[in-house]
Parts: structure tokens; C-alpha cells; sequence
């Protein structure tokens, strides 16, 4: 059904491997569409409780294909050179894709693992640090490639990014557009677990089954609050935070929990 990407539903997680492995998964307008269709069929699903993402060869995603951004970089004739008929209006692909794809994995109700299994680079760094849980291969990189070709970090890269590792280490990160390796990573605080690179696929679906048994409303409620805590005051916080548990408390799964607890047997959740 898919070309640019695979998806395959197993044990309650829908694992997405981006597939384009000779330009190192960079995105066309073909993924983008693909991915958009593959997310919001994960979050319909109802058996599907963990999204898994992760890319196809020696790459996890060079962020845009550039050979689908051929602008002239120049001319002899200093007027042609200003005239930008050939500039590509970058803002509409990503009002188009880059922001519907990072809102699609941020918003989604259901947890997203990414596994990133080779580098990362311009959006596709984006894309998995917007993931709520991100394990990496040892052998894993990041680079804020944009800064490369005369660009800012896009996809909430300067969101997440900032949050994540603070603006000192975000800023040199982005403006040296150095590759940053995933043990850096891990050590900044950019991401929750780097593997052994034979191990990473088995270790990343272990998180990911292991997020597809949580309680989903305990799981959509916990990345919600966490994912705009920013936006709000202490004394807002604490109050959302009551309201999530004042609905919480009232679902089964609470119910399940506490009695699964009380009996010492392993809890099943049904999302009510
Ligand atoms: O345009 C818009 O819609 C706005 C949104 C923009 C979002 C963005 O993501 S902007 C940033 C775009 N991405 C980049 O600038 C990254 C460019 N790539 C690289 O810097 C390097 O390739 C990497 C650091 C990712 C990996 O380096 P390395 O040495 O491991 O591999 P390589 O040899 O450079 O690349 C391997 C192949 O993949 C190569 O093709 P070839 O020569 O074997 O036929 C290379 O051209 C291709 N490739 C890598 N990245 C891209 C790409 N092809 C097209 N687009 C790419 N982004």
C-alpha cells in the first residue's frame, strides 16, 4: 500500500519504518503524504497502542531530499542571481508537511518511540526528538544540518530541542551544524536510551510493547501535560494536573490498576 515507507502492526504497536534507504530516507512529498496516512491510521486503530518509528539501511533520515530543492545557486548576471523565480517557497511545505507531521507525532494520543538507527539529520533530528521516548544505536548521530545550507532548525526542532538540552548547548549545536554522537545525546539529555547497534530494533520494541500496555487515557493525559507544561505558570500546572487526575480517577483502568496492585497480578488495560 505504502512506497516510501513500511508499516507493520504486531503485539499492539505499529512499527513505521521510513524506506528510502539510498537518500538516507530523506523526505519527498510522497513520504510526507505516506507518513501522514500511516500515522493517522495508527492513532484510529484500535488495537494499535505504541507507535514505533525508525528508518530503513545505514540512515535514520537526512531531513529533506535536497535533489527535489534544486535552486540556482547563482550567475554571471549579478540581476539574475537576485531574481528568485526558481526559490522554492519553503514556508508551504512546511505549513504543508514538516508542521502536520511533528503536531501528528506530538498530538498523537498514543505513545511514539523513535528508534534511531543511523544519522540524523536537518528534519529527520527534528522528527525524532519530537518522539516521546527516542533510543538510539550506538553508532547513531545528529546533525542540525540546516545551519549548512542557510537555514534555521524547523519541524519544533528549536522548541524541543531548547527544552530538552537548554539554550547554551542548542544554540552551538545548531549554529556549528557539528554532528553530535548518540552517547552526547544521551548525556545532554536529547534522548532516553542508547543500544548496542545489533540490539537496538529488539531493545526499541521492548519499550514500545511496554508503552502499548500501559493504561492509554494514564499515557495520553501524561504526554499532554508534559508536552505543554511550558505554556503554563507552577500554580496552572498543578491545577491541570488535578483535573487529569480527577478524570483518572474515575476511568477502569484506575480501577484495574489499584486492584491488580492490591491482588500482586500484572493489571490489564482496556483505555476506559
Ligand atoms: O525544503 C523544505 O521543504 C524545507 C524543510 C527543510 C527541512 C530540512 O530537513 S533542511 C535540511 C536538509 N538536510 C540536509 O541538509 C542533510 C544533507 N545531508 C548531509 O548533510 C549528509 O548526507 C549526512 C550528514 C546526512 C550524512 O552524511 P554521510 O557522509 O554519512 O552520507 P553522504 O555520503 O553525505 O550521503 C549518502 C547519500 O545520501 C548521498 O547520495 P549518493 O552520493 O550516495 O548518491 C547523498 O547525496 C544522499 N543524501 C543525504 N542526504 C540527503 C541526500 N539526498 C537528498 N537529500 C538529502 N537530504
Amino acid at each position: 500500500m505504502f512506497e516510501t515507507i513500511q508499516v507493520e502492526n504486531n503485539n499492539g504497536v505499529a512499527l513505521i519504518t521510513l524506506n528510502r534507504p539510498d537518500k538516507l530516507n530523506s523526505f519527498n512529498t510522497q513520504m510526507h503524504i505516506e507518513m501522514q496516512q500511516a500515522l493517522d491510521n495508527a492513532v484510529a486503530d484500535e488495537a494499535v497502542k505504541s507507535i514505533l518509528i525508525t528508518g530503513a539501511g545505514r540512515g535514520f533520515c537526512a531531513g529533506q531530499d535536497l535533489s527535489d530543492r534544486a535552486v540556482s545557486a547563482g550567475s554571471e548576471n549579478e540581476s539574475e542571481t537576485e531574481t528568485t523565480a526558481a526559490a522554492p517557497d519553503l514556508s508551504s511545505s512546511i505549513e504543508k508537511y514538516y508542521n502536520p507531521l511533528i503536531r501528528r507525532i506530538t498530538n498523537s494520543p498514543k505513545p511514539v518511540v523513535c528508534a534511531v538507527n543511523g544519522v540524523a539529520a536537518g528534519a529527520g533530528a527534528s522528527i525524532a526528538i519530537a518522539c516521546d521516548v527516542v533510543i538510539a544505536a550506538r553508532s547513531a548521530s545528529f546533525v542540525l544540518a540546516f545551519a549548512n545550507i542557510g537555514l534555521v532548525p524547523d519541524s519544533g526542532c528549536t522548541w524541543n530541542l531548547t527544552h530538552a538540552i537548554g539554550l547554551a548547548r542548542a544554540k552551538a549545536f545548531a549554529m556549528l551544524g557539528e554532528r553530535v554522537k548518540a552517547k552526547q545525546a544521551l548525556e545532554w539529555g536529547m534522548i532516553w536510551q542508547v543500544a548496542d547497534n545489533e540490539n537496538l530494533m529488539s531493545e526499541a520494541m521492548v519499550l514500545a510493547e511496554r508503552l502499548a500496555a500501559q493504561p492509554p487515557l494514564a499515557m495520553q493525559h501524561t504526554k499532554k501535560l508534559m508536552n505543554t507544561a511550558f505554556e503554563h505558570s507552577l500554580d496552572s500546572q498543578v491545577e491541570r494536573e488535578r483535573l487529569a487526575m480527577q478524570y483518572l480517577g474515575k476511568t477502569e483502568d484506575y480501577k484495574e490498576g489499584v486492584a491488580a496492585f492490591m491482588e500482586k497480578r500484572k493489571p490489564t488495560y482496556v483505555g476506559k
